[in-house]
């Protein structure tokens, strides 16, 4: 049992993008959470704090990716309940560096609760709307499939609307611009691209599960929701945290000039 289960994992990346994209993703992390540890030496005491959550954000995500992709090449199907209790982890996780990048303008612990609590409403939407989707014994999508990813998919979206709106015209926005560092203006504005297009594929991979509008429509099926998930996670969690850096950088140089 045990011999053939690796005899799987080797020979399924060669003819399996999704499981190609998880163990790549897996690497990724935890590459990138050794890379963000090791430069908190490299920059000066206040950004300390932000490299070490860059780190912690690629890190709980390459544990997740070492067992979903165990999962995955075991028994060929989504890994829902890791991969949500990774985002569920490491969003929040992303809305603390908004925090750290605006404190130094003034921004108040209610601004990272508000974060948190549409990221909290995004995600919990979200996976009812996977998790509990009404499903035919053979997977196929059962009557009222449509209705639930919809109806769920558009509660999530509230919260991600949320999140976008504060990071391009909100509390962020505006925290950015008084603290008056070219440095952070620039990374927040990074940064609010990445949730407007990076996150953006996420909803992609949702609506490609059973049911899904890309599902029905298109004809993509399910694996494809973990092929978008993780593309998107190595773009956000490793891109976001390399902004972080280039900031946390840019603006020690700055200091000590
Ligand atoms: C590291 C993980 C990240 C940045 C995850 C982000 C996840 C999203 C932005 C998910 C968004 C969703 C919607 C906006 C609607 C459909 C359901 C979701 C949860 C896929």
């Amino acid at each position: 049992m045990k011999e053939l289960f690796l005899a799987d994992m080797m020979t399924i990346p060669k003819d399996d993008p999704v499981a190609f994209t998880f163990f790549t993703g897996y690497m990724a992390m935890f590459a990138a959470s050794v890379f963000f540890f090791f430069e908190r030496q490299s920059v000066s005491d206040k950004w300390k704090t932000s490299l070490l959550v860059s780190g912690l954000i690629t890190m709980i995500a390459a544990v997740h990716y070492y067992y979903m992709r165990d999962y995955y090449a075991a028994t060929g199907q989504n890994p829902t309940a890791l991969r949500y209790i990774d985002w569920t982890l490491t969003v929040p996780l992303m809305c603390v560096e908004f925090y750290l990048l605006t404190k130094a303008a003034g921004a108040k612990v209610s601004l990272l609760w508000k974060l948190i609590a549409a990221s909290v409403l995004m995600l919990v939407a979200g996976y009812i709307g996977e998790a509990f989707v009404p499903l035919n014994a053979d997977g196929t999508a059962a009557a009222g499939a449509t209705n639930h990813s919809v109806m769920w998919g558009v509660i999530s979206t509230i919260g991600y609307i949320y999140i976008l709106y504060t990071a391009w015209f909100g509390e962020v926005k505006a925290l950015g611009d008084s603290s008056g560092n070219p440095q952070v203006i620039k990374g927040i504005k990074i940064l609010a691209w990445f949730v407007l297009v990076g996150w953006a594929i996420y909803p992609i991979g949702y609506m490609c599960m059973p049911g899904g509008w890309l599902n029905t429509g298109l004809g993509w099926t399910s694996s494809n929701v973990d092929l978008f998930y993780n593309i998107a996670d190595a773009i956000n969690k490793i891109g976001f945290g390399l902004v972080i850096y280039s900031v946390a950088k840019s603006d020690s140089a700055t200091a000590k000039a």
